[in-house]
């Protein structure tokens, strides 16, 4: 098998990646480890920021986003029993969210590259990648399998989008690389619950039990995050349990009620912050949490890997119309400007919201405090409001 571009991994960054090369007559190969339905059924992130929503619109593949995804004008801040709203179009200059699912995004990317796009082949795992450097002798290739057989696919560039777990970042050399990493001591457990969300808007709780989240997937669905420390079991939680737990948490001192409703899904998600640099190794480049990870307090991971595909796409392109390799050369300094902005708020809404297993007083207060700086301070809650809503694409 032949391509110019070899993608390895149809999460939401090797999918974009395929359709945005596709509308620029670039042809691509999508080789996915898993089966499609269970592409199509991994739960993850939810908030989908305002540059993200114009490049699914602008690829073609926001048709049903724009009819079933909820416009979101804030959030609500949580804390000593009080509510605080972020208002962002007033903050930002009109700017806002959508919350559209993460497994959404992927049914229709997918549906829309098996109608027109290059080849999309499931169960096929990437085993090594080979020739991408510099020395290489012959052009790069993914060696695979798929249906029982090894395989091989010879292309010009490789795009590494196979996630935190997979094998792209491995064929760039130890000595070329540098890691930067955190790992939080808790974790996030998650439920979808059939009952309408109790609130509008998203609902960012901090407590002295623990942070907690109140998301949703449409109108009769809810999503909700508990802190949990790290290594929990989400079967050692009953649904009685875990509701009692986000009622304490998400408690006011007005007459606000959670609803409850029957569970239909529970996790837990540990919790880390991970930059590899560089991103790129001669004809490899690394998208998505291929390279980086955030904890999920920003919403910020699926929208990072929207930024670095459009930045590789149009950085191809680039090369395709003048020849030149300006803008691929710069692929890894253009996308890691905006990814450590990323690290740095999502690090910060951890810390801001979290509770830490050995937090000390004086700590618990300066939460306190820069949450009520944040409901002060137009300032400060400016630079929540244009933190969340995006940092623009390089
Ligand atoms: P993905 O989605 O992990 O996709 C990688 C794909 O590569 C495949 N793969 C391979 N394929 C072939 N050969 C191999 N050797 C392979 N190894 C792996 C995998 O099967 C998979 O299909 O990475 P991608 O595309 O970079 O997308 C990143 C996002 O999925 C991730 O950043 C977000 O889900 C993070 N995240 C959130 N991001 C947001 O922007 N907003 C949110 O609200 C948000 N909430 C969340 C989140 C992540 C969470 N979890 C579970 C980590 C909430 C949670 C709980
Ligand atoms: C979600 O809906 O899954 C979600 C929303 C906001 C976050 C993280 C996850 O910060």
């Amino acid at each position: 098998m032949r391509t110019t571009v070899g993608i390895i991994g149809a999460g939401p960054a090797g999918l974009l990646l395929a359709r945005l090369l596709h509308n620029a007559g670039i042809d691509s190969v999508v080789l996915e480890s898993r089966d499609r339905a269970y592409v199509e059924q991994r739960q993850r992130a939810g908030i989908l920021e305002q540059g993200t929503v114009d490049v699914l619109r602008a690829a073609g593949a926001g048709r049903r986003m724009d009819r079933e995804g909820l416009r979101h004008d804030g959030i609500e801040l949580r804390y000593a029993r009080q509510r605080h709203r972020v208002d962002f179009p007033a903050l930002t200059g009109g700017r806002s969210v959508m919350v559209y699912a993460q497994t959404e995004v992927c049914k229709d990317l997918i549906a829309l590259q098996l109608k027109e796009g290059g080849p999309l082949l499931f169960e096929a795992e990437a085993l090594a990648v080979e020739n991408v450097g510099e020395e290489a002798t012959a052009g790069p290739r993914v060696r695979f399998g798929h249906r029982g057989a090894e395989d091989v696919l010879e292309c010009d560039y490789v795009v590494g989008c196979d996630g935190f777990w997979g094998v792209a970042r491995k064929a760039i050399p130890a000595e070329l690389t540098r890691v930067f990493e955190r790992a939080y001591p808790f974790g996030w457990l998650g439920i979808l619950a059939d009952v309408p969300p109790s609130h509008d808007e998203l609902v960012y709780a901090r407590h002295e039990r623990g942070f907690a989240l109140l998301s949703m997937r449409s109108p009769s669905v809810s999503r909700l995050y508990l802190q949990v420390p790290e290594g929990t079991d989400a079967e050692a939680w009953s649904d009685d349990d875990i509701w009692a737990e986000l009622e304490r948490r998400f408690e006011t001192a007005d007459d606000w009620r959670l609803e409850r409703g029957p569970i239909t899904q529970k996790s837990v998600t540990s919790m880390r912050s991970y930059v590899h640099e560089p991103m790129r190794h001669g004809r490899l480049f690394l998208a998505g949490d291929a390279a980086h990870i955030v904890p999920p307090t920003g919403a910020k991971g699926l929208n990072l890997a929207v930024g670095d595909v459009v930045t590789f796409a149009r950085a191809l392109t680039y090369e395709r119309e003048t020849g030149s390799p300006e803008l691929l050369d710069a692929y890894s300094e253009t996308c890691l400007r905006r990814v450590w902005q990323a690290e740095r708020f999502s690090h910060d809404m951890t810390t801001l919201l979290h509770r830490a297993p050995d937090a000390t007083p004086f700590e618990d207060r300066l939460q306190l405090a820069r949450l009520e700086r944040i409901a002060s301070s137009r300032a400060a809650e400016t630079d929540l409001a244009e933190g969340y809503t995006g940092f623009p694409f390089g």
